[in-house]
């Protein structure tokens, strides 16, 4: 850790953390109002150079803070993350209260306030005050300045370890406080390891202080499982949660920053201190929290839709030797009858750490041995890392060499900094035609031995440098339009991720033509934005319990912050892992969005199959698991894609009203239907549950009905076998529940509906269809179809203003019913329209040995999965 730095160790920091500065104030007589802007100068009696545009744009229901010296002092504003259709609301800011010193503007069931002096803006969410920027008078914002000879304040050099930042635009830090009164409750800023809501960095009360939350993309090597240090990725997204009201606040900045939060009983403080760009703060005005993820959304974009592979299960490991060793791997899956879709090569199949390129002993025929894979419908994946070979005789660098392609360090050569393959150079993807050529070395052409249905992962591009500061780039160094690279070091790794993904959508459109191919890139720097071009995974995590438990807040936060595509290394990266965790880490990955099994290159090899029969009969069952709900977990990628929600996320976003939910991050919802709360200590016996809402909660293995005492609380007994999971009353979840080896094979597959009745004896659900693969549901080329159950019947209709020009011939095989109140000993079903009858059985809603027969089905109504129809459920004795 000591490789890191602290709060103490940036200057910026030191200087501006907690830092308190009492003279910025608006210019009454500078205020104007241009339809949905409020435009003004912040001054600052003591400092005379301090002259700032401050624009305040409305949205209806989100504003944007953005602050903001002469354009000629070229601070860096982050490019390409803001939605360009972003409407702004015809508003009527009064400032008739100019007198008085403020100006106020109403948004639906927000009041905003902008007082000139001191500056303070509040937002009051239905007459409550809920954010107070500046309210402690924490806004600094450092002018650029003539270097003083000398240096006497050492703003323009600083040291760490032995590394030298030469800082030639000196002091340029940017610091305020967000206090959110009334909440208790602050989530977000991700990456970090540690709780979901976010523990105090400060005593108030106290007045002491522990590291603050720190955001710089950084490769930490074997990071800690609860620590404030930055880890891979970035996304400076806060949210706030109380009873009644959820907001967030979202500063487009990608230099590194530090936020600090202190809780009182009254509210929580927050600190934040960016070292360089502008302010451009959104408060996003909720006030539930599906609204804040649709405003985030709308802001910074909504998920890119996977294809249906990618929702899969991926098989990777450091490495897999040679082609032999994949063939191997991938017939094992098939002997012990576990479904996989996806087998990855890390950096040991390239020659010498070349991207692009395949070790000729190992690898001798790389495409033939994908399409051996692709042939039952299974895909590839190859690490293409951001570090380029200084070999002269490597064509990627001699034409990025030549098209002087690469980041310049702080005296204009290229940079020449160490990793995988030695001395290396990193292509400046700050630069549109970088980003283009890049994009064209993925053409079936250029990558030889790639074929179509190779998929890319691209890792250590925060950068990673080996004997940078930090393990990281110089911060001085320079990319394109001469921006220093500490203004964009947290989007560094969003860049290159674009440009890769840039790369397969030219070529799945070169391919397939025009309804072209989903991209999927796996990167492990995000930052915000990173959910429109694809998935992040947690990077190297442990093959410990702790890193199990923390991989539930990670991957939450991460999801919370707009970015539900992600997951954490299935068994832990570093070390090796007993049977009895790789069971539970796998029973856990279930649900993770993402669902990738990998390790280490000293780790012992660790397939589904190497821990005994129980564990691979284990691990089998819950990675089948995971098949049976792609269905529904397609759906939830659908409104991530739509609305912005979130697909694994904590049980307040369903439960907004209930503060025992607030800080629960041991469970988890996946979409609106399911509760885990998996095991997550060695040895267990048993599992505290929390069951939230009103219930009813059923069991997801049997269907009975779960009974938590008043408080919604119930210690489940566990064996191995288990994965307490619950599914919530009133919803219909779609599955597909014949096992395959792979999606593919199952694309023809029918599917079943599970009804869990709520106390109304109602449920609801829906069901996403499309090609899972093209673009062609951009054209309306898809099926979103809503059920319901009411008044014993259920019902299927096109969700209203969905296309429904997906056709298939797919139908529903299997009705499961839950929760029925009258247990009569026999039931009938007949379709409404048609009036052919259906037979009705009893039986688990598992298709499991030995589990109880709760629930009722209908079996093979085979009904159109894409049609209308009704169908009447009727006790016959
Ligand atoms: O490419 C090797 C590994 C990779 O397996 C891992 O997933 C990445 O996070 N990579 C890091 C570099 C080496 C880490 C010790």
């Amino acid at each position: 850790m000591e490789d890191f730095k602290k709060c103490s160790d940036a200057a910026f920091c030191n200087r501006l953390m907690g830092s308190v500065d009492e003279g910025y104030m608006i210019d009454p007589a500078s205020v104007k109002i241009a339809g949905s802007k409020l435009l003004c100068r912040v001054k600052n009696a003591e400092i005379p150079e301090v002259d700032l545009e401050l624009t305040l744009t409305s949205y209806g229901s989100f504003i944007r803070l953005h602050v903001n010296e002469d354009a000629s002092k070229g601070r860096f504003q982050v490019p390409g993350v803001l939605q360009k259709e972003l409407t702004e609301s015809e508003s009527a800011w009064e400032t008739s209260k100019a007198a008085a010193g403020y100006a106020l503007l109403k948004l639906g069931s927000a009041d905003i306030r902008l007082k000139y002096k001191p500056l303070e803006l509040t937002v009051d969410i239905a007459g409550k005050p809920a954010i107070v920027f500046n309210g402690r008078h924490m806004f600094n914002f450092e002018h650029l300045r003539q270097k003083k000879e000398g240096d006497p304040e050492g703003w323009w050099e600083e040291t760490f370890k032995s590394h030298v930042d030469s800082k030639p635009r000196g002091p340029e830090a940017i610091s305020f406080d967000l206090t959110f009164p009334g909440f208790n409750h602050v989530y977000g800023i991700p990456e970090h390891a540690t709780s979901l809501s976010l523990k105090s960095t400060v005593d108030l009360a106290e007045n002491m202080t522990s590291e603050p939350y720190r955001l710089y993309n950084l490769d930490v090597f074997e990071y800690m499982a609860d620590s404030p240090f930055g880890l891979y990725g970035s996304i400076p997204f806060m949210w706030a949660h109380r009873l009644g009201a959820t907001v967030g606040a979202f500063w487009l900045n990608a230099a590194e920053m530090f936020i600090d939060v202190g809780k009182t009983d009254k509210e929580t403080a927050t600190n934040w201190v960016a070292e360089s760009g502008v302010l451009d703060l959104f408060l996003l005005l909720g006030p539930s929290p599906h609204q804040v993820s649709e405003q985030y959304a709308l802001v910074t974009g909504p998920s890119a839709l996977p294809q249906y592979f990618a929702l899969g299960y991926h098989q990777c490991r450091w490495n897999y030797r040679d082609e032999a060793d994949v063939r191997e791997v991938d017939a094992n899956f098939d002997k012990f009858d576990i479904p996989y879709d996806v087998i990855w090569l890390d950096i040991e199949h390239t020659d010498g750490k070349r991207y692009f390129t395949w070790d000729q002993h190992l690898f001798p025929n790389p495409a033939k041995l994908q399409e051996d894979v692709a042939e039952h419908g299974r895909k590839m994946v190859t690490i293409i890392d951001p570090h380029i070979k200084r070999d002269p005789s490597y064509y990627i660098y001699q034409e990025a060499e030549k098209g002087k392609y690469f980041v310049a360090d702080k005296d204009g050569k290229d940079f020449d900094g160490w990793c995988w393959p030695g001395s290396s150079s990193y292509l400046d993807m700050l630069n549109p035609a970088v980003r283009e050529w890049w994009a064209g070395q993925f053409s079936l052409a250029k990558y030889k031995g790639s074929t179509p249905s190779l998929y890319v992962w691209n890792d250590m591009n925060e950068p990673s440098v080996f004997n940078g500061p930090e393990i990281t780039m110089p911060k001085d160094n320079l990319h394109f339009g001469n921006v220093e690279h500490r203004a964009l070091h947290n989007q560094n790794g969003q860049l290159f991720h674009l440009a890769t993904a840039m790369g397969l959508e030219e070529r799945g459109r070169a391919v397939y033509g025009s309804d072209g191919d989903r991209p999927f890139v796996l990167s492990r720097a995000f930052f915000a934005g990173s959910q429109t071009v694809g998935p992040i995974w947690t990077g190297d995590n442990t093959a410990d319990w702790d890193h199990l438990r923390v991989s539930l807040s990670m991957i939450m936060s991460v999801g919370l912050a707009g970015l539900p595509f992600n997951g954490a290394d299935v068994g832990g990266f570093f070390g090796n892992v007993d049977a009895e965790l790789q069971t539970r880490w796998n029973q856990l990955a279930t649900f993770y969005p993402f669902f990738r099994g990998h390790a280490h290159l000293d780790a012992k090899r660790r397939e589904p199959w190497l821990f005994g029969d129980e564990a691979t009969r284990r691990i089998r069952d819950a990675i089948r698991q995971r098949y049976i709900l792609l269905p529904y977990i397609y759906t939830q990628f659908r409104h991530a894609n739509t609305s912005g929600l979130p697909v694994m996320r904590p049980l307040w976003f369903d439960f907004p009203e209930e503060p025992a939910t607030f800080a629960v991050d041991d469970e988890f919802m996946l979409g609106p239907a399911l509760l885990a709360a998996p095991v997550l200590e060695a040895g267990a016996q048993s599992r505290a549950v929390y069951l939230p809402g009103a219930g009813p909660w059923y069991d997801a293995q049997t269907g009975a009905l779960v009974k938590p005492d008043k408080a919604g609380a119930l210690s489940v007994p566990v064996t191995m076998d288990d994965v307490p999971s619950y599914l919530r009353g009133g919803h219909i979840i779609p599955l597909r529940e014949r096992a395959r080896r792979s999606t593919a094979a199952a694309k023809n597959d029918p599917y079943t509906l599970l009804v869990t009745l709520d106390n109304k004896g109602q449920a609801s659900g829906d069901l996403y269809l499309d090609d899972g693969s093209s673009f062609a549901y951009k054209r309306g080329m898809y099926a979103h179809r809503v059920f319901e159950y009411k008044d014993s019947a259920l019902s299927s209709k096109a969700l209203p203003g969905s296309p429904s020009r997906y056709g298939t011939d797919l139908v529903i095989e299997r009705i499961i019913i839950v929760g029925l109140k009258h247990k009569a000993a026999s039931y009938a079903a007949k379709n409404k329209e048609t009036g052919q009858r259906y037979t009705v059985e009893k039986g688990p809603v598992a298709q499991k040995a030995g589990v109880a027969q709760e629930a009722l089905i209908v079996r093979k109504p085979d009904l159109p999965v894409a049609g209308d129809w009704s169908l009447q459920i009727s006790v016959t004795k």
